[in-house]
């Protein structure tokens, strides 16, 4: 069947492209093999975006005739000042004045897109005086709208010259739709033309299909997928979609046909402008109603928004937007937070990993949770395990003890926290068995010592007491000496002892006991302690040369009034140096040492 849609035809047939207009409009079957259904299906399902189980679905807005009622502009009208025009009736010439001052002498541009009558035709006019210049009309839709057609009923005789224009951004810029002339080249520059190739399917084409005499009245109807080969796929079909696509339309007639009669025979007259199409909500609306500022809207919904349904909803990016398509509504779908966040953005390179199934990222996790599906604790909490990860107190702060651990961060899922030697339970609050609390802050929990032997004190007075700085010959016959910083004292345990924490920094000599750096325990006989020798102070340096007390199952480190204790100071690494040359000459030493 010939689909021809731009033509023009006598005023008498006009009613059959009406009724085939109006058959574009109710069958959408009748065009399905031309691929139009997706611009002009109309039917009782297309507009329920929902099946009858719930499931989502494509859905259109109604296909209407988007310029009734709508508000017109021309840039002139006839009547100011009043006119005579003329044309031929049946009965003959006719000869009227368009003045603008009485009503029933008026043809205002509203009677463009007022209801058409054909018992009571309602025609604008535009000046018989200003016939050679460009008359143009323009409608704005508010919105984006996909057009199917585009036709004017003329009252008067057709233009030779006439181009359609539209707008994607509200008027800014024009791009054409179609033109019509005589003389396609000399007026639009452009070859005459019927269909578009497929490599270049948005092309405006030129036409003087409209010619056909006689020249008074007729419609020319514009469809704007005629000829297009892609309009059999156009959901595939991003070029024609695009295409089809406008916020506004506008009409220039460029040049009045009809001659070299007299001019009062020589004016623009259209009675009805018709543009068919609908509100453009890409499959995700099945209603655009006009909003509160008056400009229609898409009711979106798949989880879309936006004015057109271009984009998704907040939190529902866990996929890529798409239009909806016949076999797939494509709606947004919600980024998985475990109830934890509030928004969420779309990640393609997340969405590629994971087989176009998931590209959602959560931002803002809250309730101490953290990742990209708030799936787990962030630092410093752990699971509970008798929570759903959804809950709200799912995580709970680790507490790790500040002296007992290591750090603040524990097992995500026992919530254990990192202990120090010898300290135990899930926030390393405690010494463990065979440990005992120091009070230090560095070493909290130290092992304790099976026995020690206990040394009976001389007397209660301090006689035993000398003074004992760095000596080369205490050095050399000591059994130990090293370099030790104090951590703790201990005056509570182990009777007549009184336990010194140290931290063994470097070992000078080689011992009976097997000396280690890093954290030793020394002892010290409680009534040397009270009379002050040695005095060992908690966070300061000491060399220390001494002996070692032995019982039968363990040795262990006694410093006593007659162990060389000195503060160390920055000088002490040579002093000692040469110390340890002059140990090496006395037999004593080698005897014992080497
Ligand atoms: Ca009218």
């Amino acid at each position: 069947m010939r689909t021809q849609l731009s033509l023009t035809m006598e005023p008498q047939c006009f009613v059959s492209v009406l009724n085939f207009i109006l058959l574009f409009i109710l069958v959408p079957n009748f065009y399905d093999r031309q691929g139009f259904s997706a611009v002009t299906a109309s039917s009782a399902r297309t507009n329920s975006c929902y099946d009858e189980y719930g499931r989502p679905q494509r859905c259109l807005p109604e296909f209407h005739n988007l310029a009734y009622g709508m508000r017109i502009s021309a840039s002139h009208s006839c009547g100011k000042p009043p006119r005579k025009f003329c044309k031929w009736e049946l009965r003959g010439l006719s000869c009227q004045v368009c003045d603008s001052r009485l009503p029933s002498q008026t043809y205002p541009v509203k009677y463009l897109t007022d209801l058409h009558n054909q018992n009571n035709v309602t025609c604008w006019q535009a000046d018989p005086k200003q016939s050679r210049e460009n008359v143009t009309l323009i409608l704005s839709l508010g919105k984006t709208y996909d057009i199917t057609y585009i036709s004017l009923q003329f009252c008067g005789p057709r233009p030779d010259s006439m181009a359609i224009y539209k707008s994607l951004d509200f008027g800014k810029s024009w791009r054409p739709y179609q033109f019509y002339s005589s003389s396609c080249g000399r007026v639009y520059g452009r070859p005459k033309k019927a269909f578009a190739s497929r490599e270049n399917e948005q092309e405006a084409l030129c036409t003087d299909a409209h010619l056909i005499k006689p020249l008074q009245g007729g419609r020319i109807a514009f469809s704007t997928l005629e000829g297009r080969p892609s309009a059999n796929d156009f959901e595939a079909s991003f070029v024609l979609q695009e295409w089809v696509s406008a916020t506004d339309i506008k009409i220039i007639l460029n040049r009045i046909s009809g001659g070299s009669k007299k001019q009062d025979y020589k004016y623009y007259a259209v009675s009805d402008l018709a543009v068919g199409g609908r509100c453009r909500c890409n499959g995700h609306a099945g209603r655009c109603p006009p909003s509160r500022d008056g400009k229609p809207v898409c009711e979106c919904k798949h989880h879309t928004a936006g004015n057109n349904c271009e984009q998704c909803k907040a939190f529902f990016n866990d996929r890529p937007w798409r239009p909806a398509t016949e076999t797939s509504p494509n709606e947004c779908v919600a980024c998985n937070c475990n109830l934890h966040a509030k928004a969420c953005m779309f990640n393609m390179e997340l969405f590629k990993l994971s087989g176009g199934n998931s590209g959602g990222v959560c931002i803002h996790c809250r309730h101490n949770t953290a990742g990209r599906f708030c799936h787990y604790c962030k630092e410093g909490f752990y699971k509970d395990p008798s929570k759903d990860i959804t809950h709200r107190r799912v995580c709970r702060p680790c507490n790790c003890h500040p002296h007992g651990s290591m750090g603040k961060v524990c097992d995500q899922n026992t919530g254990q926290c990192p202990c120090k030697e010898g300290v135990t339970r899930r926030q390393c609050d405690k010494c463990d068995t065979g440990y005992e609390n120091t009070k230090s802050p560095i070493v909290p929990c130290i092992k304790t010592p099976n026995t020690v032997m206990s040394i009976q004190p001389k007397d209660s007075t301090c006689s035993q007491c000398k003074k004992v700085g760095l000596s080369g010959k205490k050095f050399c016959r000591k059994d130990f000496a090293m370099k030790v910083a104090v951590l703790g004292l201990d005056r509570s345990v182990q009777g007549d002892w009184v336990r010194v924490t140290v931290n063994v920094m470097t070992r000078y000599k080689r011992s009976l006991v097997r000396l280690r750096l890093g954290n030793e325990f020394l002892w010290i006989p409680r009534r040397d302690y009270k009379c002050k020798c040695p005095k060992l102070r908690p966070g300061r340096q000491y060399l220390i040369a001494g002996s070692i007390r032995s019982t039968r199952r363990k040795k262990s480190i006694v410093v006593d009034h007659r162990s060389m204790v000195v503060s160390w100071n920055k000088n002490m690494d040579i002093k000692v140096e040469k110390i340890k040359k002059k140990c090496q000459n006395e037999k004593d030493f080698e005897h014992r040492y080497n």
